[in-house]
Formats: structure tokens, sequence, C-alpha cells
């Protein structure tokens, strides 16, 4: 699987899980008794948290945990049903954020993070399912390099 498959399946994962009448254990409900908090067991070992943040009963933001450890956050900030950025974690660092800022189910920017820190940003303008530009940031966030790749 080439990279721009990668970052779309990232997405469609997300498209399944979120906006779902959900069916996991609730964990928590809203003043008015209505689930705001479920839990899926996915396996043995890990498990997705799904919370409805905005009280319409659908859940907008998934966490994925596996051995109590998280390793992704999927958000819906639209509340239109489907994931637009996905926030990938290792050893509790974030480690890259998959961004579909426009709403439009396609994702246009990849930010990768060093120690905390933004490093490098590929992105996908057109939003064909390749990369087009990777840029590198120092340290101090300042840009140091902007590739242009050509096809
Ligand atoms: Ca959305
Ligand atoms: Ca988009």
């Amino acid at each position: 699987m080439n990279k721009a498959a990668i970052i779309f399946a990232a997405l469609a994962v997300s498209v399944i899980s979120c906006g779902r009448e959900p069916k996991g254990i609730i964990m928590q409900r809203s003043s008015d008794g209505r689930p705001i908090q479920w839990v899926y067991p996915i396996s043995r070992d890990s498990y997705k948290i799904a919370i409805d943040s905005n009280d319409d009963s659908r859940p907008d933001i998934i966490k994925t945990f596996k051995n109590k450890e998280l390793l992704q956050i999927e958000r819906d900030r639209n509340f239109d049903g489907r994931a637009d950025l996905v926030q990938e974690y290792v050893r509790g660092a974030l480690k890259r954020e998959i961004h579909d800022d426009n709403f439009d189910g396609k994702p246009e920017t990849i930010d990768h993070f060093r120690k905390g820190k933004l490093a490098m940003v590929e992105r996908d303008p057109k939003e064909r399912g390749f990369i087009d530009i990777v840029e590198y940031y120092d340290d101090s966030g300042k840009l140091t390099r902007r590739e242009v790749r050509v096809r």
C-alpha cells in the first residue's frame, strides 16, 4: 500500500466509527440521562472509547487504546458524522495528525511531530491522494526546507 492509500484508509476507519448510533457499553450519561460516553472492546488488550461532546447522542471523539495506552484519537469537529482529524500517538506522545480541514472527507495535510513539536508537514492541496509538498521545521518552529514534488 502506498502512502496516499494509507492516508485515506486512516480516515475511512473513522467514517465507520464516528456518527453511528453507538452500540458499546455505556460509561457515562448526561444529567438528563442520555448516554454520552461508550466503550467498545476490540480484543483482549484493546478497546475504543467514544464520546459525544455536543449532546446529539452521536459520538464525535473516538479514542483507541491498546494495553491501556492511547494510540489514536479520531475527531469529528463539524459534527457531520465523519471524522476529519486523526491524531496518532506513540508511547503517549503525539506523532502524526491527518487533517481534513475543509470537511469534504479527503485529507489535505499530514503533520508529523518530534518530541511534541511540529517537525514535518506533508500537503496534498489538490486532494488527489498524493503528497505534493513536504515542509520541514526546526525545533523553534521555523520552516527550514520546502520540497515540491512534480509528477
Ligand atoms: Ca466531520
Ligand atoms: Ca478535505
